[in-house]
């Protein structure tokens, strides 16, 4: 790709500039020098390329200019382009002109050596040029972009519900208040309370938008401003919602190991591993995860919620996701609908990634009727008041429907093998970090 006479590191790589000349801009990922040569790494958000400066073969002026060069420096160079299997990537670029735009300062503060990790959160603007987080974010973007070509290629239209709001949707211990004007309101948990509005407008709906949590567990896989994935569809029972779910992750596993391979490699996730972790799904009730977890030697009583330490447990026993379906009623928020056969249970399902990963996805089927829904918000002590318009979707043409939530941090952390979620998403915000 070229752009203003400047070229793609990314396409130099690919071999169609061999032999050419060429102009790059980028950053200079590091420096050294040896006898009559410069070597650069230059960085442009493409890729990253050797590019070597010989005395004599510039301007002596510049080759002495450029030992004052510092890291992330920014440059714009003219050079030929060599094969060369000793070079990082394969290919190097012979300078021939260097023009410098930006000398940085002395003293880049994450300079190549170890730091820890609240040192490189602090100074995450920085440490998202870091090469393992150019891989998790390009896998993130690419994540979604075929996630979102999925639901575009299988009749979804994209739907934006409101981020301020004023009733829970999955509970209220953890909502953030906002002060609005002369009261208050709440940032958006989920968009699926209005989701269930607009599938009577546009049938099969999805969005991706940021969902807010405030988590007091300080946990490897909880954030408290999270991207959540998620979709809604009228005329769809349990076994549909999680059949929508199953080709969905085909649709982007296969995506990822076509678009990403090389980031997935080199994050230790080699493509074959996504290859065999193809739906079918298997699903489990949880009844079954009850003795599953007793053979296990899990204290774990039927009623109770399963936390994490609990699902590190029951991954032990699968080697690609798995569906948890049918959580008592008194576990899951107001909205899932009982299952008519057995009212103590819920048509719902969660998905669980394995290797000790657990959730990545939360849904089911949502209450149809009108006196149900009523008796659940009775039962869960919520003031029907604030549910007034959700509650009128069952009196104006109600539809079995159902839906799904996918945190997509929680499956970049998965997919990338990260062992906390904050590195899944470029500024994590925790329970104790909203900086910067
Ligand atoms: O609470 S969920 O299980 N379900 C819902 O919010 C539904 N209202 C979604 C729906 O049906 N439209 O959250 C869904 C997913 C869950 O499986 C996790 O993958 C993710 O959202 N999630 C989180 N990710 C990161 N951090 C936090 N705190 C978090 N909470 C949920």
């Amino acid at each position: 790709m070229e752009k203003n006479g400047f070229v793609d590191v990314s396409s130099i790589l690919s071999g169609c500039y061999t032999g050419e000349k060429v102009r790059i801009r980028g950053w200079l990922d590091n420096m050294r020098s040896s006898g009559g040569i410069h070597f650069f790494l230059v960085r442009d958000g493409t890729g990253i390329i050797q590019c070597t400066m010989k005395k004599g073969k510039v301007d002596n002026e510049k080759f002495e200019e450029a030992r004052k060069l510092t890291q992330e420096s920014t440059l714009e160079l003219t050079g030929t382009v060599q094969e060369d299997r000793r070079a990082p990537g394969g290919y190097e670029i012979r300078i021939e002109d260097m023009n410098i735009i930006h000398l940085a300062e002395e003293g880049y503060p994450i300079a190549k050596k170890y730091h820890g990790p609240e040192f490189l959160l602090d100074h995450r603007h920085l440490w998202i040029r870091s090469e393992k987080m150019q891989k998790i974010l390009r896998v993130r973007a690419k994540f979604l972009e075929a996630a979102r070509e999925w639901f575009q290629l299988n009749g979804y239209t994209e739907f934006h519900s409101p981020t301020l709001i004023t009733a829970a949707c999955e509970g209220g211990s953890t909502l953030f208040t906002v002060k609005y004007f002369n009261t208050e309101a709440y940032l958006s948990q989920s968009w699926q309370l209005y989701a269930e509005a607009a599938i009577a407008s546009l049938g099969k709906i999805y969005t991706v938008a940021p969902s807010f949590r405030a988590e007091k567990s300080r946990t490897r896989r909880h954030l408290t401003e999270y991207w959540h994935l998620e979709a809604e569809a009228a005329w769809c029972d349990l076994e549909c919602i999680m059949k929508v779910q199953e080709d969905l992750l085909a649709h982007v596993f296969n995506a990822l190991s076509e678009r990403v391979p090389r980031e997935l490699e080199s994050l230790g996730r080699p493509p074959e591993e996504l290859a065999r972790m193809m739906p079918p799904f298997e699903r489990i009730s949880y009844d079954e995860v009850v003795d599953i977890l007793a053979k296990k030697k899990v204290k774990f009583n039927w009623g109770d919620d399963l936390g994490w330490t609990e699902e590190q447990k029951l991954t032990e026993e699968f080697d690609k996701p798995f569906f948890v379906t049918h959580f008592p009623t008194g576990v899951k928020a107001f909205y899932h609908k009982p299952d008519p056969a057995r009212q103590s249970v819920t048509l719902s399902a969660d998905l669980l990634a394995p290797e000790g990963y657990g959730e990545i996805t939360g849904g089911g089927q949502r209450i149809d009727d009108l006196e149900e829904l009523l008796r659940r918000i009775e039962e869960e002590g919520l003031n029907p008041k604030d549910y007034e318009w959700y509650i009128d979707l069952r009196r104006y043409g109600s539809v079995p429907h159902s839906g799904f939530g996918l945190g997509v941090e929680r499956v970049i952390a998965w997919l990338c093998k990260l062992n906390h979620i904050r590195d899944a998403i470029a500024f994590p915000r925790l329970i104790n970090r909203v900086y910067p």
